[in-house]
């Protein structure tokens, strides 16, 4: 398939995905997001990838939606083509694990989109905000849900209220990024820590991402009923097979990915 505003290069077993609209800060349109749906569907099919990476350039992760396509929206079209289409949410379909690498601005459905993924890590130059408000609308796509989640109501409030930036280190602190890095090894290291994921049984993985996002779904009686009936789902694999078999045998697995 030939994409127009995106590019994916091959790191088997890592995809990376770089947003590519540079002259609009990677504003994020319709093509754009559609583009980004189907090539996350094709590469979870692809047995040949195991983790993905999403990245942006060196300034913009993405600036937020695209403002000149919002600007003609009114509430019926909106709800008739059903704006915030599936489209935006193909990310939190994907059952591959996905990172977010982000340099620059992460803006109002880019920090959405960055917040979508299993994973952010941010290079020194990340600035991350949801200023919608400054626009005279609020977040569409989960922020200011995945937000607060993430970070507190007090902080989520700070920042969707004000429409301020908080810079790398204070999204660090307050637990919206896992790490950050030099913007130079930025796209390195993400891919370096895609491919760690990789190096582990993506049936594994599977159950760890899906265990962890089950936190954000329910309260933590149900939530650790459901960890431990995934937990016994695991005794069955190949794969769990083989990692126990390995550790005892003090050798490396051999993972079936099934
Ligand atoms: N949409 C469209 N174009 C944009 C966007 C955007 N979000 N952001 C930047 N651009 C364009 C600018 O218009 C400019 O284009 P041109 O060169 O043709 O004038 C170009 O990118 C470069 O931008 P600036 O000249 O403004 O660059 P600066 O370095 O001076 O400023 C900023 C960088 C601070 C990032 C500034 O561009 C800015 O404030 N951008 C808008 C940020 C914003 O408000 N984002 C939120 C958008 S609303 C949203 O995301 C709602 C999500 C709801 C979910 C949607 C689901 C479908």
């Amino acid at each position: 398939m030939t994409y127009n505003n995106i590019l994916l290069e091959r790191h088997d077993p890592v995809a990376l995905i770089r947003l590519n609209r540079p002259k609009v800060l990677n504003a994020l349109n319709s093509a754009l997001m559609s583009e980004l749906s189907d090539l996350l569907k094709e590469l979870e099919q692809d047995d040949e990838v195991r983790a993905i990476v999403i990245t942006g350039n060196e300034k913009a992760f993405a600036a937020g939606a695209d403002i000149s396509e919002m600007q003609a929206l009114d509430f019926s079209r909106a709800y008739r083509e059903q704006f915030i289409s599936s489209n935006w949410e193909q990310v939190t379909r994907c059952r591959k694990p996905v990172i977010a690498a982000v340099a620059g601005v992460a803006l109002g459905g880019g920090c959405e989109l960055a917040m979508m993924c299993d994973v952010i890590i941010a290079a020194d130059s990340a600035r991350f905000g949801q200023p919608e408000v400054k626009l005279g609308i609020l977040p569409g796509a989960g922020g200011t849900q995945r937000l607060t989640r993430a970070i507190g109501k007090a902080k989520a409030m700070d920042l969707c209220l004000t429409g301020r930036m908080m810079d790398a280190e204070e999204a660090e602190r307050s637990g919206l990024v896992c790490r950050i890095v030099p913007a130079a090894t930025l796209v390195d290291d993400a891919i370096a820590m895609a491919g760690e994921i990789a190096q582990n049984s993506l049936m594994a993985t599977m159950f760890n991402k899906e265990a962890v996002n089950q936190a954000f779904e329910t309260s933590l009686g149900t939530g650790v009923d459901y960890e431990r009936r995934l937990f016994w789902a695991s005794l069955d694999t190949e794969d769990r097979k083989e990692g126990m078999a390995a550790f005892l045998e003090k050798r490396s697995p051999r993972w079936k990915h099934r």
